[in-house]
């Protein structure tokens, strides 16, 4: 039987490169010392004094650190303590984060929407085609006089945003935009992984087919007659916990929205620059998707405010952002950055543009990791500002990090629906710091919170399916639910623990407790906690993907 996980040694379950920093997480009390065991031999490899103990608040308990960076011999390895339970197995060497990474985005493939699964593809998760969205109605919110009421559009393709089966602007932008980054800040990694999907094989890294899945949805979204873009595709209510094709509803093309069209103009704008090297397998594409960011930044400019709220009858996720000062800022950056129009920079103040840990609301991430990319198509007089900005936002996750009792820059606001989607975006910002700058506790910042979310956490679990020894069995997926398969679809990161228990009501069982950092319910009933979505999983792929490059220079 598994130890109770407040008494466990916490440890990222899949392990390390050989010069990462590697820690764990100790339940204080126990003793002074820690062992690092080999597990081919049974010898302890490495010795040393467990650090101080402190009590972390988001899980109430007093923890210590096991500190064993020094060990860099390749190998699979237990942590040891007198008096508790080995840690579970954990390996250090080279790409040890490669399956996962290819994983985290191979999940896209099985979240795709208007296709079937092929086994081949697929493997025990073929499934026929679901969601053909060639008929989606114009919902009233969204009538004009060009499209009324009812109008039918083809929309097909795009990813489910989650375990629910609509398709968000938003949410889908943010994600899109993550996904394209990765691939732009470390194409040479990207360019040879084979993730077997049907489009792997041809002249296009498969991180790149995969998100032409969703941008050729994405691009059905707007609106020719304005430029405006629709909310989201979806149906009225949320579906049972039934396969893609027997979810058959009608889906409809609600109201259009600010955030909707910089979302949209912003991904479109990175997208039109990362294609443009692929112009023999996806022709005219490149310029169509600069074409759609303008027509959209322009409606967004003629249209300023418009706050999306659901429509009375329609009660699937609302994504409602009612701030669109971030999405101007990011929109107008990408724009400057892909066309170099000087136009698009005289729109943005960036000393006074936030910065901070994106989500997708806030776009307050993105035009930074963009900018920092592409420094010098920056206006010299601002680079500065950039590298200030950047380097800032780093030392504050940095102070928090060596605050914290357990090493790890999660304080208590950070636990939200999607905690594990807050670690990865902040990971991603201080990847993004490192490749400005030389500070090795960049690096090691974002490697705590790739071990958080892999299992150094109270809970114990590694949050992506598939990966560690104690991983989710029942993510609020549908398809993972309803199909016949006891594992759920591997490579999906789990929202995550919070105190919000918005599914209380729903679930049969009590979540084991009210602390942020333990508030987490391995159950297809908890949609607040254990779902999983497009947009905790891109930045996932983005810190997967960058460790591995960045760990073996
Ligand atoms: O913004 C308030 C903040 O001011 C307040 O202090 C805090 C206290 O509870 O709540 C904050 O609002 C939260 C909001 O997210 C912003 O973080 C809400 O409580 C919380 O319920 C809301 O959760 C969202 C959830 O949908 C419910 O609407 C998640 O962020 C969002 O990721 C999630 O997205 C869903 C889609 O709607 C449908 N598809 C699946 C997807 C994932 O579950
Ligand atoms: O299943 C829905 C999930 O995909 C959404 O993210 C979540 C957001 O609010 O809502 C879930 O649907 C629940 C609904 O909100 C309340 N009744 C129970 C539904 C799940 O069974
Ligand atoms: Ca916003």
């Amino acid at each position: 039987t598994e130890p109770d996980a407040s008494s466990a040694i916490q440890v990222n379950q899949l392990g390390f490169y050989p010069r990462a920093a590697k820690v764990a997480t100790v339940p204080a009390g126990a003793a002074a010392d820690f062992a690092l065991v080999n597990t081919a031999n049974g010898q302890v490899v490495y010795q040393s004094e467990l650090g101080e103990a402190k009590v972390w608040p988001v899980s109430g308990e007093t923890v210590q650190l096991a500190d064993f960076s020094d060990v860099e011999a390749p190998g699979r390895y237990v942590v040891r303590v007198e008096g508790l339970a080995d840690s579970a197995p954990l390996e250090i060497r080279d790409a040890v984060y490669g399956e996962l990474n290819d994983a985290v985005i191979k999940a896209y493939y099985f979240n795709r929407a208007s296709t079937e699964l092929l086994a081949e593809h697929a493997g025990d998760y073929a499934r026929p085609m679901g969601h053909p969205d060639d008929s989606v109605a114009i919902h009233s919110s969204a009538a004009s006089e060009a499209r009324p009421e009812g109008t039918e559009l083809s929309s097909p393709k795009g990813w489910y945003d989650a375990g629910d089966y609509n398709k968000y602007i938003v949410n889908s932008g943010i994600s899109t935009y993550t996904l394209l980054a990765a691939y732009e800040h470390f194409p040479a990694f990207y360019r040879d992984r084979d993730l077997n999907i049907p489009e792997s094989g041809n002249a296009v890294p498969d991180l790149l087919d995969e998100s032409m899945w969703n941008l050729s949805w994405m691009l059905t979204m707007q609106d020719p007659h304005d430029g405006g873009v629709y909310h989201k595709l979806t149906t009225l209510n949320f579906s049972g916990a039934v396969m893609p094709h027997e979810a058959t509803e009608p889906r409809y093309m609600v109201q259009k929205g600010t955030a909707a069209a910089l979302n949209f103009a912003a991904t479109m704008v990175v997208a039109s620059r990362v294609y443009a090297d692929y112009e023999a397998e996806y022709p005219g594409f490149s310029e169509q998707a600069l074409s759609a960011a303008k027509a959209a930044w322009d409606w967004a400019k003629a249209n300023p405010d418009v706050i999306y709220r659901n429509p009375e009858d329609v009660r699937t996720g609302e994504y409602g952002d009612d701030e669109f000062s971030d999405e101007f800022v990011w929109a107008a950056v990408e724009l400057a950055l892909t066309t170099g129009d000087q136009r698009y920079w005289d729109e943005v103040e960036l000393a006074e543009a936030a910065i901070e840990v994106p989500n997708w609301a806030d776009a307050v991430g993105q035009p930074w990791m963009s900018m920092a990319h592409h420094l010098e198509q920056v206006p010299e007089a601002l680079q500065a500002q950039v590298k200030d900005k950047v380097a800032g936002l780093a030392q504050h996750l940095r102070d928090e990090w060596r605050a914290s009792a357990s090493g790890v820059p999660m304080r208590a606001q950070d636990f939200v629906w999607g905690s594990n989607g807050v670690a990865m975006n902040m990971a991603m910002m201080m990847l993004t710091a490192h490749q400005l700058s030389d500070n090795p506790e960049n690096l090691q910042v974002a490697q705590s919170l790739m071990d958080y979310v892999l299992g150094r956490n109270p809970t114990g679990y590694s949050y992506v399916t598939g990966f560690g020894t104690r991983t989710p069995l029942h993510i609020h997926h549908r398809p993972s639910e309803a199909d016949t398969v006891v594992a759920p679809v591997p490579g999906f990161l789990a929202g995550g623990p919070h105190s919000g228990q918005q599914d209380a009501g729903d679930c049969p069982v009590a979540y084991p407790s009210d602390k942020p950092a333990k508030s987490y319910l391995d159950h297809w009933c908890s949609y607040a906690s254990n779902e999983i979505t497009i947009n905790w999983n891109a930045p996932l792929v983005y810190v997967s993907g960058a460790l591995e490059v960045l760990s073996e220079r």
